[in-house]
């Protein structure tokens, strides 16, 4: 399955106009690869990497094909989801079966858009949504520590087990998200093993309006400083700026962009900040039919990365024949890049790194 990254917030902040534009844009710029829709609510999106039409000059390479990352746009959250409030616990759901979430953040002043609290307040809209996630781990940690107690009864070493459990409950009783507790720590395991909505890594959009671009305004100032405190990534965006770039051309989006004064997309910033969110990355393939980006995890091995190619190459890996991409470009033809030293050849154990351009030899 492939990683998503859900995007949830208030009713009426711009969730499904992001989307939409996301989707859209990806539709728009990759016409010769199936991204599209794949439900109403679940897209496929291109994440921006210039590399690729470098490499396609140096290989005269027929097409392109970049990484995806997959969104999820989820219905609005309220006040009392966590009891059952709107459609409550199936929305709280839906966020469990992704893997990261991007809060959007309603910083667009709008009269003729309600907004289910009266106006627009950074700090109290996160709050809100912050504390339904917050009960809803909390009722999940609540069952999980009644049956940690029975089985540590008849178990004691499921003790430190319990205890992290509990260390969890009284944090989310605080409002401390569980992503609080560091990777490695038990609290951190019991967490994740909970599927809690806090523990997954997360992400502001600030969502402002046209006026603001370039200069935003105070209520990104109240977002920015929520997301510096807790150590998250914010990205600032129009969601109707988008929504209308989209339905552009590369060259009439550029055009706007330059005359908005903006060097890209907001979207391209947030498919880069989410993809980066899931943990994943990024090797390379360059041949003369397809110049290529594939999505590993940080931390994939080689065969598994062959892997994600075709089965039968990770099964007959023999190694992995990589230069960097930055070799890549310095020397520009192989005889060079071998003479030069840059050709590496990579057994099972290699992990590959970042911008890695591939060629994998394997048995048939
Ligand atoms: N003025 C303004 N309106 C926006 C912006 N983004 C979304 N909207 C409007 O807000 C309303 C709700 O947007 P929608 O994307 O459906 O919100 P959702 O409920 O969070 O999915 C729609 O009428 C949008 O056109 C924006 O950046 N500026
Ligand atoms: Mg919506």
């Amino acid at each position: 399955m492939a990683l998503s990254c859900g995007i949830v917030g208030l009713p009426n902040v711009g969730k499904s106009t992001i989307f939409n534009a996301l989707t859209r844009s990806a539709a728009a710029l990759a016409a010769n690869y199936p991204f599209a829709t794949i439900e109403p609510n679940v897209g496929e999106v291109a994440v921006p990497d210039e590399r690729l039409r470098v490499l396609q000059d140096l290989v005269n390479g027929e097409r392109v094909v970049p990484a995806t990352v997959r969104f999820v746009d989820i219905a609005g959250l309220v006040r009392g989801a966590s009891a059952g409030q709107g459609l409550g616990n199936a929305f709280l759901s839906h966020i469990r079966e992704t893997d990261a979430i991007a809060m959007v953040v309603r910083c667009f002043e709008d009269d003729n858009v309600t907004h289910v609290e009266g106006s627009p307040d950074p700090a109290r809209d996160i709050e809100i949504i912050a504390i339904e996630l917050a009960l809803a781990d909390l009722a999940t940690m609540q069952r999980r520590v009644e049956k940690l107690e029975r089985e540590a009864r008849a178990n004691p070493k499921m003790r430190p087990q319990l205890d992290a459990a509990k260390n969890l409950i009284a944090a989310l009783e605080l409002g401390k998200a569980a992503r609080t507790f560091a990777s490695g720590t038990l609290e951190h395991e019991v967490a994740a093993e909970s599927f809690l909505l806090t523990a997954k890594p997360l992400l502001y959009v600030a969502n402002i309006d046209d006026s603001q671009i370039g200069k935003p305004g105070p209520l990104v100032d109240a977002v920015r400083r929520i997301a510096e405190a807790e150590g998250s990534r914010i990205v600032v965006l129009s969601g109707q700026i988008e929504s209308e770039l989209a339905g552009l051309s590369e060259e009439e989006a550029r055009e706007f962009c330059h005359e908005l004064g903006i060097e890209r997309s907001g979207l391209d910033d947030l498919a880069l900040a989410a993809y980066d969110l899931l943990g994943l990355m990024t090797f390379l393939t360059a041949g003369e039919k397809e110049v290529r980006a594939w999505t590993i995890a940080k931390g994939t091995a080689a065969p598994q990365a062959a892997g994600k190619i075709h089965s039968d190459i990770e099964r007959g890996f023999i190694r992995a024949e990589i230069v960097s991409y930055d070799d890549y470009v310095t020397y520009k033809t192989m005889d060079a890049m071998r003479s030069a030293g840059r050709l590496r050849s990579e057994g099972k154990d290699y992990i590959m790194e970042e911008g890695d351009v591939v060629n994998f030899r394997f048995n048939v």
